[in-house]
């Protein structure tokens, strides 16, 4: 129902905004692919951060290339066990990288970041979405998004990422995460968030088993039916080397075959790694969808 709002808003005027682009990309009938550009010290080089900035924008870059419709750039490793960085070490990460990407491509960024600080800089740099894996939950960050008017993706997690994997618990894993996500869509929309605004995550390997992940995934049409864009993120994770057996740097084919069943199942944003396979698998499900419409 909103999805159907927005794609009405957006034909009826003129989209001016940076962040109504997005928007308008997210009312076409294709999923979105959205390249991770992850820019932290020991991904890309040891050699000072204008080497980490240059690796990154360069790979931010190439993936605009191969057909990314977004780019995510984080500052934060939030893989299990992981300790957040400094703010200002965030900061001197993201920022430079999302200046200069804003500088050299169309294609909309996005800030993965859970501070306040964070995305004030981020969205003065020329982000248009923040993609917070603690959904507004960092004292602060509810005001700071309400603040800088851009579109959200408020993800779910249980637990934080120093503790999550150790024992996830649910009675019901879809109803829970939808619950947690229709309350967190309330909290946005009470400080003045639009609720055009508002993407949901579902979080695979947030605080999941496997089950969890994977009865999450076969669900993933009841937290659709909120009618608010979804994002997934299922590149290279746990559950899929879980399920092949193989290591991270091996799971190409079984991220794509996760991002089309996300997409198959409601979908809106793929964020991913490989973007240019992602790209072909999204075109057969395109085709696939225009095809059966006639
Ligand atoms: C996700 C994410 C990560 C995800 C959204 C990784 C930042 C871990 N995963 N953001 N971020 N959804 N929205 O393996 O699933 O990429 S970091």
């Amino acid at each position: 129902m909103v999805q159907s709002l927005v794609t009405e808003q957006l034909n009826s005027q003129f989209v001016t905004r940076e962040s109504d682009r997005l928007l308008a990309a997210l009312a076409r009938d294709v999923p979105l692919v959205c390249g991770i550009v992850n820019v932290t010290p020991d991904s890309f080089s040891d050699g000072g951060r204008y080497l980490d900035t240059s690796a990154a924008v360069e790979h931010g870059l190439s993936l605009v290339a191969e057909g990314a419709g977004l780019l995510d750039v984080g500052g934060e490793s939030t893989r299990p066990g992981s300790r957040p960085p400094s703010v200002t070490d965030e900061i001197d990460r993201v920022v430079p990288v999302i200046d200069a990407l804003a500088h050299r491509t169309a294609v909309p960024i996005s800030v993965d970041t859970s501070r306040p600080e964070v995305m004030r800089e981020a969205v003065a740099a020329g982000a248009t979405l923040i993609n917070d894996v603690r959904a507004l939950r960092v004292r602060g960050a509810l005001r700071a998004a309400a603040e800088l008017q851009v579109p959200v993706c408020l993800m779910h997690m249980q637990g934080d990422p120093e503790s999550m994997q150790k024992a996830p618990t649910y009675t019901d894993v879809v109803s829970e995460v939808r619950r947690f996500l229709i309350d967190r869509v309330d909290d946005c929309i009470a400080v003045g968030i639009p609720v055009e605004h508002i993407l949901v995550d579902p979080g695979f390997g947030f605080g999941k088993t496997l089950a969890h992940n994977l009865t999450l995934l076969s669900g993933l049409h009841k937290v659709a039916d909120l009618g608010l864009p979804i994002m997934v993120g299922l590149s290279r994770k746990g559950m899929l080397g879980a399920i092949t057996g193989r290591n991270t740097d091996q799971r190409l084919a079984g991220s794509v075959s996760a991002a089309l069943i996300a997409a198959q199942n409601g979908a809106q944003i793929l964020r991913v790694h490989d973007v240019a396979e992602t790209v072909d698998a999204v075109a057969v499900l395109h085709a696939l969808r225009n095809s059966s419409q006639r």
